[in-house]
């Protein structure tokens, strides 16, 4: 079954809350199993610096379905979550990008993977080397690991609880 790495980020209200129950509805939903999950992170905001701190983290998920699909599903518990559109790069409830889907590349304006910032951001690149630090990035061909330590960002991360438990509850 194919596997592929999901990032979550939270900056609102009870963030921990907010990213303990986006993985039950990805665990609980049936066509995607959460298989291993990083410790949570607490990083500095990029991009819009007037905002809260974020929890951050990266989970891998088998899954039968195909990238669309899962995209639609991870917009579907966004929304049950409650997220409101929000500004671009501006706070949110829940994140949930797509980062890595086996090693297939697609690039459209709904859809792309890789995702486009992931090799430049130490708040993915942390997380994501704590799980997987040896899969191969199907565009630059380099580990997640060698990324991380030639990546330029030095926004602070730091790590803020274990990994969650995950259960089933939607
Ligand atoms: N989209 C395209 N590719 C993907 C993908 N691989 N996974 C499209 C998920 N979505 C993808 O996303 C906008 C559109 O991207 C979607 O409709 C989807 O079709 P969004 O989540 O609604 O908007 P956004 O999150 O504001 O934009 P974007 O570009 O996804 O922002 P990012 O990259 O998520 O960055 N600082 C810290 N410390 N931690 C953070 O988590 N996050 C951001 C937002 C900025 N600064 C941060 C953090
Ligand atoms: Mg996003």
């Amino acid at each position: 079954m194919p596997h592929a790495y999901i990032g979550f980020g939270s900056n609102v209200g009870d963030r921990l809350s907010y990213i303990r129950q986006a993985l039950d509805c990805l665990s609980g939903d049936g066509c995607t199993s959460v298989v291993q999950v990083s410790s949570i992170y607490e990083t500095e905001p990029l991009g819009n610096e007037e905002q809260n701190w974020f929890l951050n983290g990266v989970a891998k998920v088998e899954t039968d379905v195909l990238p669309p699909k899962l995209l639609a599903i991870l917009q579907e518990i966004e929304r049950k979550l409650g997220r409101q559109q929000s500004e671009h790069w501006g706070p949110r409830e829940i994140d949930l990008d797509i980062l890595l889907y086996d090693r297939f590349c697609v690039s459209s304006p709904r859809l792309t993977i890789p995702h486009t910032e992931m090799h430049q951001r130490r708040f993915v690149l942390e997380p994501f080397a704590e799980i997987a630090p040896d899969v191969v990035h199907p565009i630059f061909q380099e580990r997640v690991d060698a990324l991380l330590r030639r990546a330029t960002d030095w926004a602070i991360v730091r790590v803020f609880s274990p990994p969650p438990t995950i259960g089933t509850e939607c």
